[in-house]
């Protein structure tokens, strides 16, 4: 049976699940999207990925064409129709069908549609033994031109963070921000231990305020493991004793190597560790 993927109201299979090459999002990146994920048949912080779904749109300034609860029952009937009770939801909603040129007001409705799949970041061995990451020589959007915060369709500053990487013999890349602090990676963002304190970059640092890093932010608290957010620099990562990534899709990624400097021990902290299995009950709880 083919996966079926919704597309402004119907469900298709994947195969033919397709949107016009006249799509502003396609075209000019105009649009936004969230990625979810579903623990045994749980949509993990559902609230909190529509409440920043909408927020993205509002920005940007496009009409979401479904109400929360609608966008809710396709999620729903999403999972149901592929059988899943463990998978990876992305929503994508584009400024919609136009003409050539950029305005976006003969874009008469956005579309939007949801894919449910599986989905690994990375090898199974990385979150045992730890990732090594680079520094990218390309910054984080400046959050005057369109804001970090906001999960748009163009991830192109990331890809090519990512293609650093990769040319580096790594799977990760961390990104600075316009003022040469550190902002997050690719698509996960980060944190460091030091002294038995856990830090990460501040919502202003020029990163997507994850709910994943959320979570291990409130996790931190309940957990009486002090947690700050603040500005941090590139030499704090090298002189950190345990640093590790997380995302919806990565979850909690430890960090070893940074820049080719060993990272505390070398292998994952106890506190990465704590954090990490705590952060996988949580995702059953809902
Ligand atoms: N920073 C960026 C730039 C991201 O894109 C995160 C941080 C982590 O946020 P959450 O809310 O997920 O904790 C993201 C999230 C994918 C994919 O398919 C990307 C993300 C999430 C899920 C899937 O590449 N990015």
């Amino acid at each position: 049976m083919s996966l079926k993927v919704w597309i402004d109201g119907k469900l298709y299979d994947k195969e033919d699940a397709k949107i016009s090459v006249y799509d502003h999002g396609l075209l000019y990146g105009d649009g936004v999207f969230e990625g979810i994920r579903v623990y045994a048949g749980r949509i993990f912080k559902r609230e909190e990925h529509l409440t920043r779904l909408w927020d993205s749109a509002k920005t940007i300034r496009l009409a979401i064409p479904y109400t929360r609860d609608e966008v809710k029952a396709a999620m729903e009937q999403t999972i149901k129709a592929n059988n899943f009770t463990d998978c990876y939801v992305r929503l994508v909603v584009t400024r919609g069908v136009g003409y050539l040129g950029l305005n976006p007001n003969k874009c008469p409705r956005p579309s939007m549609f949801v894919i449910t799949d599986t989905i690994e970041m990375y090898p199974r061995e990385m979150y045992e033994k730890g990732m090594a990451v680079i520094t990218a020589s390309v910054i984080r959007n400046h959050p005057n031109a369109i804001s970090p915060r906001v999960k748009s369709l163009n991830y192109l500053n990331n890809i090519l963070a990512r293609i650093e990487a990769a040319d580096a013999g790594v799977s990760e890349a961390i990104m600075l921000n316009h003022e040469g602090n550190v902002a997050e990676c690719s698509a996960d963002n980060i944190f460091i231990v030091r002294n038995g304190q856990v830090a990460t970059p501040t919502t202003t640092d020029g990163i997507l305020e994850g709910i994943t890093r959320n979570a291990i932010i409130d996790l931190c608290s309940r957990m009486a493991i002090p947690c700050i957010e603040k500005t941090l620099q590139r030499h704090d990562l090298y002189i950190a004793e345990e640093c590790f990534l997380t995302g919806s899709a990565a979850e909690v990624v430890p960090i070893t190597k940074i820049d080719g400097r060993t990272i505390g021990t070398g292998a994952p902290g106890p506190i990465t560790k704590k954090l990490s299995e705590a952060f996988h009950r949580h995702t059953r709880e809902g």
